[in-house]
């Protein structure tokens, strides 16, 4: 049984409507699920929601539904966004899905044995409109509350809380010893800087169902159900379990289906979140993971937040990107292509309509549309669409863009990756205006050269799809389809120059990028 590359996104919350964060962030977890799978390694990539919480409950309330209503509705939704965004994830986790709350109680469970947790009453002011507890932080300079936490009652709560404590020093150590555990390594060291400038406080793992009472119950004790990010971190262990991953189940105790063979995914290759989310990410889960006798994921990979036009992406100032408008207007490449090429994993990005506009017309449609188009139109009028004898002028530049892709597909590194295979474009382009080949067209006596030039131009092309088939796979299988090569251009090692044989017909060329003018 071997290990799959497992990748997974954050689980969105379901209180408000998809936006340009959330598909940002599962359009990149799929180029590098689909990166992995092209290079040969069997990947599992898992994306999903997370549906428990008091905002949840609120929202349902609200619109006079059961939460569970409330949620079945959503995720209809959200499911779609996966399939409009063209994601190829294996699997879509529901925080509700009966999985789920087996694995969270099989965690606790475990926890609670080994006395990792217990029961304590915390005094604080509760904000009866907000239904939470204030901190310091959130009183008046004259230590009055602010209006719009409405009546402030001072109020003692029973919870449940989790040991965190003891294993501070552990996770230091561990993430000294192991710098690529939280990627970039300015996050990395944000991380650092907080577990060593303050003892850890054991973290509050409930909240009393009487006050919410759409969470996951205790399993020894069910007057509290589960706070959220400790329900919403399992996820990523629930899908392992539910495959009957030994890795997962042996240290819970949880059955494994011996019907049928077991998947090895845990532990995870890469958790993709954002900035935000960091700290539950590299404090709270290794805490909870090592704690409960299982394996660390191997990275966190924390990706930068977007804005629009410069300002805060805000529902309540319109300050928006639907994704969905954007792709059923531009199509889902055009989405794709601009997320990745504008914004480098890590680095907050700012979208503006003018700048997805600009690398639409330059670089999909004057850029890769306008050399696959031409490249395949000559190729079908001067030779009838049947490749010439292989040429190589520009083997080199491919065999660049190849190993520069291959190399930074590796590291996760999409903006650059995207940065080479622009650069055979370029190349390839220019290399037309070069040759010339409607002029040489017109001389017979040029015809082994134009021979030579539509086979470079022809490979180029088949090449291109191979690179581009991760990030834009709609458009890479149009250009396979358009070369008449039957099947996905879905396997790195394809890519090698020379593919395209002598004597094969290729299909018929088509607009990839239509223009937009207006
Ligand atoms: O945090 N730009 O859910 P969420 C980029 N349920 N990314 C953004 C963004 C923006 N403007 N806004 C949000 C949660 N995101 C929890 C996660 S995981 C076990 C539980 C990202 O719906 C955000 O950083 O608030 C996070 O990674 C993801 O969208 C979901 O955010």
């Amino acid at each position: 049984m071997n290990k799959r590359f497992y990748i997974t996104t954050a689980i969105d919350y379901t209180n408000g409507a998809p936006h340009l964060g959330h598909a940002y962030e599962k359009v990149i977890t799929d180029v590098i699920a689909r990166a992995r799978r092209s290079l040969g390694q069997e990947a599992f990539f898992l994306t999903g929601i997370d549906e428990h919480g008091q905002k949840v409950q609120q929202a349902a309330q609200a619109e006079g539904k059961t939460a569970q209503v409330y949620c079945d509705e959503l995720a209809v939704i959200w499911q779609s966004l996966a399939t409009k965004l063209g994601l190829s994830n294996d699997d879509f986790i529901r925080t509700t899905d009966a999985r789920h709350k087996k694995v969270v109680g099989a965690i606790l469970t475990k926890l609670k044995a080994q006395d990792d947790l217990y029961k304590n009453s915390h005094t604080g002011f509760y904000s009866v409109r907000e239904e939470t507890f204030l901190t310091e932080k959130d009183r008046n300079p004259d230590g009055t509350w602010d209006p719009k936490w409405g009546q402030v009652n001072e109020l003692i709560e029973e919870n449940w809380y989790f040991k965190m404590g003891k294993h501070q020093q552990w996770l230091i150590d561990y993430l000294e010893a192991n710098p690529s555990f939280v990627q970039p390594d300015y996050r990395r060291n944000e991380v650092l800087g907080f577990l060593k400038s303050q003892p850890l406080e054991d973290l509050c793992i409930t909240r009393p169902a009487a006050r919410l009472n759409w969470g996951i119950p205790l399993p020894f004790d069910p007057d509290f159900v589960t706070y959220v990010w400790f329900d919403a971190l399992t996820n990523y262990i629930t899908v392992p379990a539910s495959l009957g991953d030994p890795a997962v189940c042996e240290p819970l105790s949880l059955s494994t289906n011996s019907a049928q063979p077991s998947t090895a995914l845990w532990p995870a290759d890469v958790h993709v979140i954002g900035k935000d989310i960091v700290k539950f990410h590299a404090v709270y889960w290794p805490i909870m993971l090592q704690a409960a006798g299982l394996a660390l994921p191997k990275q966190i990979l924390a990706h930068g937040w977007w804005q629009k036009e410069g300002a805060k992406i805000s529902k309540s100032t319109g300050n928006i990107v639907d994704p969905i408008a954007v792709i059923d207007e531009w199509g889902l490449d055009a989405f794709r292509f601009y997320v990745v090429r504008e914004l480098d994993i890590g680095p907050d990005g700012n979208w503006t309509d003018a700048g997805f506009r600009a690398r639409y017309q330059a670089e999909l449609a004057n850029g890769l549309g306008n050399l696959v188009n031409r490249s395949l139109s000559m190729l079908k009028r001067y030779r009838d669409g049947i490749v010439p004898a292989p040429a190589n002028d520009l083997a080199d530049d491919a065999a660049k863009a190849i190993a520069e892709v291959r190399s930074k597909l590796e590291k996760n590194e999409l903006q650059g990756a995207l940065q080479s295979v622009w650069a055979l474009i370029t190349r390839a382009n220019q290399f037309v205006d070069q040759t010339a080949p409607f002029k040489l067209a017109k001389d017979p006596a040029q015809a082994p050269r134009l021979d030579e030039v539509l086979y470079n131009l022809a490979e180029t092309c088949r090449i291109l799809a191979v690179l581009l088939w991760p990030f834009l796979p709609t458009t890479s299988t149009r250009i396979n389809e358009q070369l008449g090569i039957s099947g996905s251009p879905d396997g790195f090692a394809t890519a090698a120059w020379g593919g395209l044989k002598q004597g094969h017909t290729i299909g018929s060329p088509a607009p990839l990028f239509p223009r937009k003018d207006a």
